[in-house]
């Protein structure tokens, strides 16, 4: 089968980069902020991070923030929300570019989105899901600011969003959805707040989403999709059960989704490959100890480096 195919794989991610008109830019034009954490993590992860002119991305996320209230968008033009703040916030971390913020001002947004319940809203209109608590609790921890917020009230916002399987959904009651499971426990584990998960129960609701193909699903019935690679190796993680996992399998699925013609990784294996999928299918492997990769970090989704150097060297 042979193995990760590391070189293609940053070249792709280079020429999604430089590419503004084909097909997947065009579909991700609203959300390239996620594009630029998912891609240059990819590379970093490589250690290929110097492929990128760092001082032009600088430039054109803060040409992303919006000037009155301190929040990122997706893109040149559009409305900030917590979704693409966070995104803006791993992308300048992981540059080490994090000097060019106004962090009071950038944590005053995310602060002020939280509501008298302990719950987050995405953006000023209002939705709320347990992603958007993820984002806040991240990003003001990263940016040292967690003080901004009610933390006890976030986290019992979080708990009632628990389920009888051990799992968590996107608001209280909310089915359990492998990736409303990673912002819920990264966010948890952020806060030191784990106690609050039952790990033998959720980790076996984990466990169970690996497929005969040995991928994972993201909930009961659901095909695998490598995406969950991510959202359920972190978890796991994080709650200590990982071993309950065949990695060797898991491995391999991941493996056979890769283009290696052409770099890139896909849901699954023969479909077209996207940025999304190449992040979170090198990232999982970077989870499994992959050889070769850098380490990544289950809770802040960045390389352990990047969160080290945040955290010990002020
Ligand atoms: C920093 C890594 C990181 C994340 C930021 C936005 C966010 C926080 C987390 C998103 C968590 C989430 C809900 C992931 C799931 C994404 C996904 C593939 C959803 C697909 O849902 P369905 O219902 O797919 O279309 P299934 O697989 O259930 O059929």
């Amino acid at each position: 089968m042979g193995g990760l195919e590391e070189e293609k794989h940053a070249r792709y991610i280079v020429s999604v980069e430089k590419k503004k008109d084909d097909f997947e830019s065009l579909v991700i034009e609203h959300l390239r902020m996620n594009g630029a954490y998912w891609g240059l993590t990819t590379l970093d992860l490589l250690n290929k991070i110097g492929a990128i002119d760092a001082d032009a991305v600088v430039s054109w996320v803060m040409e992303c923030q919006d000037k009155d209230c301190g929040g990122f968008a997706g893109n040149l033009g559009h409305d900030p929300h917590l979704l693409y703040t966070i995104s803006a916030v791993q992308v300048l971390a992981l540059l080490d570019r994090l000097d060019v913020l106004d962090i009071e001002k950038v944590s005053d947004y995310v602060a002020g989105l939280q509501n008298e319940d302990g719950s987050f809203s995405g953006d000023m209109w209002g939705e709320i899901d347990t992603r958007f608590s993820y984002c806040a609790i991240c990003c003001l921890s990263l940016l040292g600011r967690l003080s901004k917020i009610n933390v006890e009230k976030a986290v019992n916002y979080i708990v009632s969003c628990k389920n009888l399987d051990g799992g968590f959904g996107s608001i209280p009651g909310g089915e359990s959805h492998a990736g409303q499971i990673f912002c819920c426990v990264g966010a948890l584990a952020i806060t030191g707040s784990l106690h609050h998960v039952d790990r033998d129960l959720l980790g076996w609701w984990l466990c169970e989403r690996q497929c005969k193909d040995g991928g994972l699903n993201g909930r009961p019935e659901k095909l695998a999709d490598v995406c969950y690679s991510w959202w359920v190796l972190s978890s796991l993680i994080m709650i200590d059960r990982v071993h309950w996992i065949d990695k060797e399998k898991l491995t391999r699925f991941i493996l056979n989704c890769q283009d290696k013609d052409n770099g890139g990784i896909s849901d699954r294996p023969d479909n077209a490959v996207d940025v999304f999928h190449t992040y979170f299918g090198v990232a999982g492997l970077s989870l499994m100890e992959y050889p070769g990769l850098k380490t990544i970090d289950p809770a802040y989704a960045l390389p352990v480096d990047v969160v080290n150097r945040i955290f010990f060297t002020k």
